[in-house]
């Protein structure tokens, strides 16, 4: 007998004695008010049947269920709660079977930890992923699984997020079995029978026994402590372990209770509305409008233009990703050490054991170099890599103008350069774009989509395609000086000085930006990159800075005597021996009090907070600016930026997202008070005037017209 529907997101059928329920719930299953409560209805359907032996829970589509729906936190819950449902689920007297076949995370995970049985198909993806979200299973996920898979390893998996995969999730206990095939209703079906042909018990997770608790306790407590010291002021990590010791020490009926309180108590924090801004945001970036309007060209081979370090790092990212790169450099020494610096990337993870040398060889079988610009006329897109200069670009441009074929995608990776000069002087202007890597490209995240004037629609869709291809976080900028990040870098960066010269040392100010959550501040991130390409871009620009502005010296005196960082062993700090974390240094903070007595500062205090309310006003301000300029699409295009190529602490959600949490009206008032000071420097962005008028916040700027 076959009996069809119920809600529309969770269907039932029955197959014999067993109920087939599905989740169908598009795009992902998540378990959203419908779904919750059409499941409680099958579970009650099967418990008030007596023909229905066992209950199969499958889902629809790629995921078995990929959690709770995220889009309903925040808002005033709906009952059922899914704890509620499972605990319903767990303690009837139907066998329930869970068949997974994709997905199944955080709350699908737990739907299935109260089911009696689990099976798993080979495409399925397990884990308990709430951390990244700032949360913790709430809906028995910290009780059950430790019993189903030991606690040290239910603990490093909250902690990590990870997902992992049907043979891991075998071989851990996480799964009764795993089964071939994709079609988790086929499989399930087989399994629950054999399971009641065997009079298989109803075997309810909360009955399993923690066997030595004592060791698990101790698992526990190192755990937290290696969890402490790098948690950077991360709420949820350690509230997981809390709960995981509830489910140690208690029964699971009152372990619940307190991981409920627990999740309730992360769902109310900031950090969850960062993390979880931060994950639809990196979801919405990808939509722009030219992808309305077009679809991507082709995109099969590639050339890179240039093998210095950022050339070799795009290189070593096409490969990674399979696509077959021809390098250009000008003479056979240069092509030489393009192949090298490729290489050395390779050698590199082959001595960390990560790589085989077969695989190398597999990987640089798709590598080319030449010197000969025709090699390449018949590639899909071209990224030049060259020094930065704009005669320099426009050369190369000319002779890729010259021998590439029609359609093919023509992009530079400059990092502050007028690409509209450069389109515009070939003549297909149409087929330049921007492709501003950061370094090291083949790990940094992000890529800047720099859009000029003339270019087509399709081929702005081939640059988010690549993205896509190299696991890249695309994110769409216009052309200006420093384009989305380095512009709002450059005028936060100014902050940071003006904050030295008016008193703070550099090390209280790093101190500061690493207790908002960065891992490095500023002039750790200077020493880093390395003093003397800031000196530069200072020199280029000393020509047309107003003689009005404020500009502080002292970065300029550091590079005068050769300290740039790391590399040369001092810089902002001292690096004795190599060393990769530096030192304070006294005769750095004696420059600092000379240039203080040169312009007759006398230094005053800042407190942490006041060094990082400056900070942020001034890279909300010009992020208030990039905006109103059309330079980015929308507010979270920048936090996107910051979340990928800045370091910004993921758990505030980018800065855009942080000034709507602040307040907008506190940020304005800040800018205008901080303009008393210096009203050149501090010029309330017109946007952010705006929207403090009209009662908005950043966000309202979020959806694309
Ligand atoms: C939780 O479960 C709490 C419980 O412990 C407690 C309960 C009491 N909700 O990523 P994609 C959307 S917390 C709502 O591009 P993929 C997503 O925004 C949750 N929407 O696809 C996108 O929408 P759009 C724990 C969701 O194939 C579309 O689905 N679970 C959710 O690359 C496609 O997503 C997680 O953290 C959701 N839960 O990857 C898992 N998930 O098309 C989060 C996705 O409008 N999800 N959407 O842009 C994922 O990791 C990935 O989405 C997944 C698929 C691997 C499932």
């Amino acid at each position: 007998m076959n009996s069809e529907a119920s809600t529309p997101v969770v269907h039932t059928r029955l197959d014999g004695s067993v109920l087939v329920v599905t989740i169908d719930n598009p795009p992902v299953n998540a378990l959203g008010v419908a779904v919750r409560s059409g499941l409680l209805q099958a579970v009650e359907l099967a418990h008030n049947s007596p023909d229905i032996q066992a209950v199969l829970l499958v889902g629809k589509g790629k995921a078995f269920i990929a959690g709770a729906d995220i889009r309903e936190f925040g808002k005033p819950p709906m009952p059922p709660s899914l704890p509620q449902v499972l605990e319903l689920m767990e303690t009837g007297s139907k066998l329930v079977v869970a068949a997974i076949h994709g997905p199944a995370l955080g709350g699908g995970l737990e739907v299935a930890l109260a089911a009696h049985y689990r099976l798993a198909l080979p495409a399925a993806k397990l884990g308990l992923p709430e951390v990244n979200l700032g949360l913790l299973p709430g809906a028995g996920g910290t009780q059950r699984a430790p019993r189903v898979m030991g606690v040290k390893a239910a603990t490093e998996l909250m902690l990590s997020g990870k997902h992992i995969s049907a043979a891991e999730a075998l071989e851990s206990g996480l799964v009764d079995r795993v089964a071939e095939g994709s079609d988790p209703e086929q499989a399930g079906l087989a399994y629950v029978n054999e399971l009641l042909a065997a009079k298989a018990p109803i075997r309810r997770t909360r009955d399993i026994a923690i066997a030595d608790k004592a060791a698990a306790l101790a698992e526990l407590d190192a755990l937290q402590a290696a969890t402490a010291k790098k948690a950077r002021g991360l709420f949820s990590p350690l509230k997981i372990i809390e709960c995981v010791r509830h489910a140690v020490e208690l029964p699971l009926e009152e372990g619940l209770p307190r991981e409920r309180a627990a999740f309730l108590e992360c769902l109310e924090s900031p950090q969850r509305t960062g993390l979880i801004h931060a994950f639809f945001a990196e979801r919405e970036v990808v939509k722009i409008p030219e992808a309305k309007a077009a679809g991507p060209r082709a995109l099969n081979t590639l050339a890179v233009i240039g093998g210095g370090t950022m050339g070799a790092g795009i290189t070593v990212a096409a490969l990674d990703a399979g696509l077959p790169v021809i390098m250009i450099e000008r003479d056979a020494e240069s092509i030489a050490r393009g192949r090298a610096n490729v290489e050395k990337v390779y050698d590199g993870l082959i001595a960390k054991g990560r790589l085989t040398a077969e695989g190398k060889a597999a990987i640089m079988a798709r590598y080319t170099g030449s010197t000969r610009y025709d090699d390449i006329a018949a590639v899909d897109l071209v990224i030049e890599a060259v020094f930065e200069d704009i005669d320099v670009k426009k050369a190369v441009f000319k002779e890729l103008d010259r021998v590439c074929k029609p359609g093919a995608v023509l992009a530079t990776n400059t990092s502050y350069l007028d690409i509209n000069a450069i389109a515009d002087s070939i003549s297909r202007p149409q087929d330049v774009i921007g492709l501003h890597f950061f370094s090291p490209a083949n790990i940094m995240k992000l890529l800047e989509i720099v859009v000029p004037a003339k270019v087509s629609p399709d081929v702005v869709a081939t640059a988010f395609d690549l993205a896509r291809k190299l696991k890249k976080v695309p994110v769409r900028a216009g052309v200006c000086d420093g384009f989305i990040g380095n512009r709002i870098l450059a005028v936060y960066k100014q902050a940071a000085d003006y904050i030295m010269e008016d008193g703070a040392s550099p090390y209280e100010i790093d101190e500061a930006v690493r207790g908002f959550g960065y891992p490095m501040g500023p002039f750790q991130v200077t020493d880093l990159a390395g003093g003397d390409i800031g000196w530069a871009t200072r020199k280029r620009k000393a020509a047309t800075r107003d003689p009005n502005a404020r500009y502080v010296e002292v970065a300029d005196r550091v590079c005068e005597r050769g300290w740039f960082g790391q590399k040369t062993g001092r810089g902002f700090y001292l690096y004795p021996q190599g060393a990769r974390v530096g030192q304070p240094d006294p005769e750095v903070l004696a420059i600092v009090d000379a240039e203080r007595a040169r312009k007759g500062i006398t230094p005053r205090t800042f407190t942490p907070e006041e060094i990082m309310r400056r900070y942020m006003a001034a890279m909300i301000n010009e992020g208030a600016n990039v905006l109103n300029e059309g330079i980015a699409l929308r507010p979270l295009d920048i936090d996107v930026t910051f979340l990928y190529g800045y370091g910004f602490p993921r758990h505030r959600g980018g800065p855009m997202k942080y000034a709507d949490m602040v307040g907008l009206e506190t940020i304005l008032n800040d800018i205008t008070t901080f303009a008393q000071e210096d009203p050149l420097f501090w010029k309330p962005s017109p946007l952010l005037v705006k929207l403090v008028q009209e009662g908005k916040n950043f966000d309202s700027l979020n959806t694309l017209a």
